[in-house]
């Protein structure tokens, strides 16, 4: 079997227009997402899932600014706004994307201690979510990954997954990026073609 799956990274409330974290035009990812699983067997949805207490809120530590990158136990963070709180509309799935299609669901950011960018590993690598065994189980070797945020999420899903041994395609209308500083799309995009991310334009 070589099964081709699509990924859609955290198509949540909290980063679309209007959210806590929202990214600039994340809601036009949502058309094209529901347009994209016509071709996929095998759907799978990561969601971002933090407690209240998590250490990537700023609001978690007095005295920080919001976007301010500090340290989380021995890991360089980056101190968001409270967004993905779990249980809260903010953690769902934009109501307009067609969540009945979605094969499995994956959840990270739950420990409060480190953050997890990526759907497959937290940012430290200890602890892995599932996906890659899952994938491998349905006999996945081709990913497609998209959605929020290009530059966070979807970048370390794509890469993670690259170092995993998939064969890993961007698709970039289906993505749209934080762009903290001008250029970080950008950057993300190039680098996740210099480490062999197929990408779709
Ligand atoms: C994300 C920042 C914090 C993302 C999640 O989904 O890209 N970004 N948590
Ligand atoms: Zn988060």
């Amino acid at each position: 079997m070589n099964e081709h799956a699509l990924i859609l990274v955290d198509i949540q409330n909290d980063f679309l227009p209007g959210g806590a974290l929202a990214v600039p035009e994340g809601d036009q990812v949502i058309p094209v997402a529901n347009r994209l699983m016509d071709d996929f067997k095998i759907i799978v949805a990561t969601q971002d899932w933090h407690p209240a207490d998590h250490g990537s809120f700023a609001a978690n530590h007095p005295g920080k600014q919001l976007y301010e990158v500090s340290d989380l136990n021995g890991l360089p963070q980056v101190l968001w706004p409270v967004h993905c709180v779990q249980g809260t509309s903010g953690a769902e799935f934009a109501p307009e994307l067609e969540v009945k299609r979605i094969t499995r669901v994956f959840r990270k950011g739950t420990d409060a201690g480190i953050d997890s960018y990526s759907g497959l590993y937290d940012n430290g690598h200890r602890r892995s979510t599932g996906l890659a065994e899952w994938l491998r189980e349905q006999g996945v070797k081709r990913l497609t990954v998209c959605g929020l945020a290009t530059d966070y999420c979807v970048k370390f899903t794509a890469l993670d997954a690259v170092a995993e041994g998939f064969e890993v395609t961007l698709h970039l209308p289906a993505s749209r990026g934080v762009n903290l500083s001008p250029g970080d799309v950008d950057a993300a995009v190039e680098e996740m073609r210099s480490k062999g991310v197929t990408i779709h334009g």
